[in-house]
């Protein structure tokens, strides 16, 4: 296993510098946040960042992400432009040596909670996703403040957009995302890049949306789509874990060679469909952090994980799930169970 550590490039507060003190830390995971959705990754850029990575004694081990330009999601005629720059990208990340590629398929909207700052007991904040607020919220209304989302959508652009989602069905797109990656991983395989797909966050459908990267049965549906080394998972805990169908440790252990990428995170399931992020140790969630690390490392991983959200604490201010303290803490945390479980390996 490799610990890698998710840095937003310069603007991060979370700087190179500091993610290198981290003990335990050897990689880097970024992308590049100045092009637009849907257009070729230059390799000069790549480069670049790479350079930038290397100079502070990290490697760059996992792009996250490359967007999918919505119109591949939709399936519309002007889709196979966008894929053929989505393989022009592939081709040169592979160029530039990366190995895995994280990317989702989730329309419209990326990771959706009801807040970004909900006080814990401890004084700290979380991120945290109601059922009940989620379900009234209007996503027209121009006041949404959702964390993973493209804010960058002119007037009505956002309107039209969901409404050329009204007439696509779950079914329909399984079609898109098929299509997809039928063109996108022969290529990835040539340029040896891993495509690792991140689940839906949360893992039930949104405003009406369809979403289907949501249980181990899709997992292994979408794994099958394609059934390529390089047609693999993100296998992110705190994603899928706040469905309790889901045991991540099964899920480790059934598609071991398939995940390219781990996120670990605690969540804590306070009802269903609602849920609170947490500290990342056991105690504080619902998930089994150390038998989830007992299934990778059973299956042999020794891909890039990195520590997953963190809370806001000891005053830190920043990017919601993303400050330095709480993710450092879950980075040696994680660290110190791999190491018992590689020591104590029979
Ligand atoms: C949130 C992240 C997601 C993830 C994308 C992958 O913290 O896990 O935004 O990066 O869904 O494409």
């Amino acid at each position: 296993m490799k610990m890698t550590f998710r840095w937003y490039g310069d603007d991060d507060p979370v700087t190179l510098e500091k993610i290198r003190q981290i003990p335990g830390m050897v990689g880097i995971v970024s992308a590049i946040y100045d092009i637009p959705v849907g257009e070729a990754w230059p390799l000069e850029k790549i480069m670049e960042l790479k350079g930038k990575i290397e100079a502070h004694g990290l490697t760059l081990e996992v792009i996250e992400s490359v967007p999918v330009h919505e119109d591949i999601k939709l399936g519309l005629p002007t889709r196979d432009k966008y894929i053929d720059n989505y393989k022009k990208t592939i081709e040169n990340l592979g160029k530039a040596g990366v190995k895995v590629v994280c990317y989702n398929f989730m329309p419209v909207f990326d990771w959706t909670r009801s807040e970004l700052d909900h006080r814990l007991d401890d004084g700290s904040t979380a991120l945290i996703y109601d059922r009940e607020t989620v379900e009234k919220m209007n996503p027209l209304s121009g006041e949404l403040n959702l964390p993973g989302w493209d804010t960058s959508y002119e007037e009505n652009e956002l309107e039209d957009l969901l409404k050329q989602y009204n007439n696509l069905s779950e079914e329909g797109l399984w079609n898109n995302l098929e299509y997809f990656l039928k063109e996108i991983i022969p290529v990835a395989e040539e340029s040896n890049v891993k495509m690792a797909i991140h689940p839906d966050d949360p893992p039930w459908s949104i405003f009406g949306l369809p979403r289907i990267i949501t249980s181990e049965e899709n997992l292994e549906r979408f794994l099958k789509l394609v059934d390529n080394s390089y047609n693999g998972l993100t296998l992110c805990s705190g994603s899928l874990g706040v469905s309790k169908d889901n045991d991540i440790p099964r899920i480790v252990r059934k598609f071991g060679k398939r995940i390219h990428f781990a996120h670990m995170r605690n969540v804590k399931i306070t009802e269903d469909k609602s849920f609170e992020e947490a500290a990342h140790p056991s105690k504080y969630g619902s998930l089994d952090m150390v038998e989830i690390l007992r299934a990778y490392h059973e299956v042999g991983f020794d891909g890039p994980m990195r520590p997953d959200h963190g809370r806001m604490i000891w005053g830190e201010t920043g990017k919601p799930g993303y400050g330095l303290f709480d993710r450092a803490l879950g980075a040696t945390y994680l660290y110190g169970i791999w190491e018992t479980l590689v020591k104590t390996k029979k």
